[in-house]
């Protein structure tokens, strides 16, 4: 501590002196028996906690820096925190009150004594570096004196203790994706705030005050504690254990608090819940917890107001940040690094404002509320994820298109259809008398969308292709209507499309979770959110656009995006009167023509290729050997086509033909057979009425 100035000796001083009769202050209203008695085995005996911090103090400055032998030789076996747990610690031969202080009183004067010894630290002992092991000790015991405030108002005893203020609730703010500065390097910052460090960030949405008792009672009011569906199944697990209904402490309008039933204030923030009724509560709310790297972008940026009424609960496991190095010991902060404890941020009206920095991080188990702890919400700024970078789908459009007008016969791959106006033009066909497909799976799921819900037990269902999210809404109201929808997935090649998809689902399903990734089926299954227990819907018959060979390979890639138990909902055409499936394809008013052609104009449009569509037919065949409808566009005269972007020029002879689609048919019996080759059990089997489509259940086994 050389170079510790004598002033700031003194303000040191001050300071312990400070926290001292804060300590004190705290205990005197309690007697004897009250400072003694074990009240829950949640928390320590207040006696214990006092002795407690003079074994601290002494073990770190007495003994480590000053080099002295202990005040109390049983300190260590009595009052090192790792030695009993706290639920044991009543029964320990503990000092009484007055012996407690007492050992205090002494082992502070010698703390006083090594604080004022000018030849400390001149070894340039880290500990010591601007003093850091008495911001320890301070710390420490400013930290002690809210654990102990907790044991008051748990026991309920009579006490002036203290509450939140009232912050009345006023929306939430946008956070630009960006860095964010993590940590601190201050010289009094924990191991576990340390290194400063920055991340980027996704936006987000956050609210600009905590979550208040008037927000938890309507929750209340709406079964929260009652509704399965808004709790995680460890949540769900501690409710049913603890019987909860309310926070703790709550009663019909009331809050006991230290020992008294008070009104509740409305706009006072909500305290003493657990991280599961956080979490449940954010559910309630379409909203979410925040991490804490959100929360303290947010609150290092000013944008947080009241901050240091309750803990907040995050969503965060309390982990080291990158570099983490222990110090002064893997018992502050290291030991407790792991997923079973959740970080909470803020400080509560009960923490010293030393301890209370931004950068400070509590944790604590999931299941306790007995701290001074609350919550408030955060959402995503945008639901959609794009796996498909900016220049991801022009580059495999080019692909394709060079490989495919390379090849013999010349082919392109069918999801380039789907442009904005390919879409529209598919959505006009599932409207045609001829294209009976979207019928019939309509049907079959009007019928069986409750056996659907039942039999999966899903909480999140996963669409692939947003295309139909019409038919997936018989799906979801089955989920909602036995209580069990949480979370949708879309996703699709088209983010338009998409955009459009997740805010409809959003604005009808505003209990469930609503998120869109851009990305390819072929290609980025593996990176579909993983939340939940599944069902994931591929309908409409797309499958059919897969060939024998890519059709394997692409349910085994799902197979192994998905967990066992998961379900598979699989839309599929089957075999029949080949005259009704030509005409499906071949429609009077002409609609599926323009749509085969579109994908020239596809071409045109992104690749500024000069098809004339009008020189090409759109040739729907049965091919009865393969058992698939094969649609190609036909050219009706020799011709050459300029493609500017890719460079390329192509020619196409009369009558030669462009292979643009196939759309398989199916028999049960073989899509059952492929699903089981790829690692899924059939469950269940529907058809319509006239037996022209196939639904089938599968399980990932
Ligand atoms: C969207 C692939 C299921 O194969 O019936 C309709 C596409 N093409 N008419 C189908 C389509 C021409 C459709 N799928």
């Amino acid at each position: 501590m050389s170079s510790v100035s004598t002033d700031s000796r003194a303000a040191v001083a001050a300071q312990l002196a400070e926290a001292r009769a804060a300590t004190f202050a705290l205990l005197e209203p309690l007697s004897d028996d009250e400072l003694a008695r074990q009240w829950s085995p949640l928390q320590s005996p207040l006696v214990w906690d006092l002795a407690h911090i003079g074994h601290f103090e002494d073990a770190w400055i007495g003994q480590r820096v000053g080099g002295l032998s202990p005040v109390l030789e049983e300190g260590e076996e009595l009052y090192d925190a790792f030695r009993h747990a706290r639920d044991g610690r009543g029964g320990l031969p503990l000092l009484d009150p007055a012996a407690a202080r007492d050992y205090l009183c002494r082992v502070r004067n010698r703390t006083l004594a090594v604080l004022g010894d000018e030849s400390l630290g001149a070894e340039g002992d880290p500990l010591l570096e601007d003093g850091f092991v008495f911001g320890l000790v301070l710390q420490h015991e400013r930290q002690h004196v809210e654990t102990m405030l907790q044991t008051i108002a748990l026991a309920g005893l009579l006490h002036p203790g203290g509450g939140p203020r009232p912050v009345p609730g006023s929306g939430d703010v946008l956070v630009q994706a960006g860095p964010v500065r993590l940590g601190a390097d201050d010289a009094w910052a924990y191991d576990n705030e340390r290194p400063l460090h920055e991340r980027e960030l996704a936006a987000f949405r956050i609210d600009a005050t905590p979550v208040t008792n008037r927000d938890w009672v309507s929750f209340v009011g709406d079964g929260g504690y009652r509704r399965r569906e808004l709790w995680s199944d460890e949540g769900w697990a501690w409710r049913e254990a603890d019987g909860a209904e309310a926070p703790l402490g709550w009663g019909d309008g009331t809050v006991r608090r230290f020992g008294r039933d008070e009104p509740l204030d409305p706009d006072e923030p909500v305290q003493h819940v657990c991280f599961h009724e956080a979490e449940a509560f954010a559910r309630w709310s379409g909203a979410r917890l925040p991490t804490e790297e959100e929360w303290e972008k947010a609150a290092k940026a000013g944008l947080l107001r009241g901050i240091g009424e309750v803990w907040e609960w995050t969503a965060s496991p309390f982990v080291g940040y990158p570099g983490f190095r222990a110090f002064p010991y893997p018992e502050y902060s290291e030991v407790f690094f792991g997923d079973e404890y959740r970080v909470l941020r803020g400080g509560s009206w009960a923490t010293h404002p030393s301890v209370a920095r931004l950068s400070f991080r509590n944790w604590d188990f999931p299941i306790r509320r007995q701290i001074f702890a609350g919550l408030r919400l955060a959402r995503d700024a945008d639901p959609i994820a794009s796996l498909l970078g900016p220049g991801d789908r022009r580059a495999a459009l080019e692909a394709d298109v060079r490989e495919g007008l390379a090849s013999s016969p010349k082919r392109l791959p069918p999801k380039w259809h789907y442009d904005e106006e390919g879409s529209r033009l598919f959505g006009a066909i599932t409207q045609l008398p001829e294209y009976y497909l979207t019928r019939r799976e309509r049907e079959i799921l009007e019928a069986h969308a409750a056996d659907i819900a039942a039999a999966s037990g899903a909480d999140t269902l996963v669409e692939l292709g947003a295309g139909t999210s019409e038919k997936t809404r018989l799906l979801l109201d089955a989920l909602r209507a036995a209580g069990q929808l949480r979370r949708i997935v879309v996703l699709d090649v088209d983010e338009v499309t998409l955009r459009e998809s997740v805010a409809r689902l959003a604005a009808e399903y505003p209990a469930a979770e609503v998120k869109g990734v851009v990305g390819d089926l072929e290609r980025h299954l593996a990176e579909l959110p993983r939340e939940g227990r599944r069902l994931v819907c591929f309908l409409g018959s797309s499958i059919g656009n897969f060939d024998v060979e890519h059709r394997p390979r692409f349910l085994r890639a799902l197979r192994a995006a998905m967990a066992p138990g998961e379900s598979f909902l699989l839309g599929v055409d089957l075999v029949k009167d080949p005259g009704r499936l030509v005409a499906a394809y071949d429609d009077a008013a002409g609609v599926t023509a323009r749509f085969s052609l579109n994908l020239l104009s596809v071409l045109n449009d992104e690749l500024g290729a000069d098809f004339d569509l009008s020189t090409f037919e759109h040739v729907p065949r049965w091919d009865a050997g393969r058992e698939l409808m094969d649609i190609r566009l036909r050219s009706r005269e020799p011709q050459h086509v300029r493609i500017p972007a890719l460079d390329l020029e192509v020619d196409f002879a009369e009558g030669e033909e462009l292979h643009t689609e196939i759309s398989a048919k199916f028999r049960r019996e073989r899509i059952e057979a492929e699903l089981r080759e790829a690692g899924f059990e059939p469950r269940a089997w529907w058809t319509d009425e006239a037996g022209d489509f196939g639904l089938s259940l599968s399980a990932a086994v």
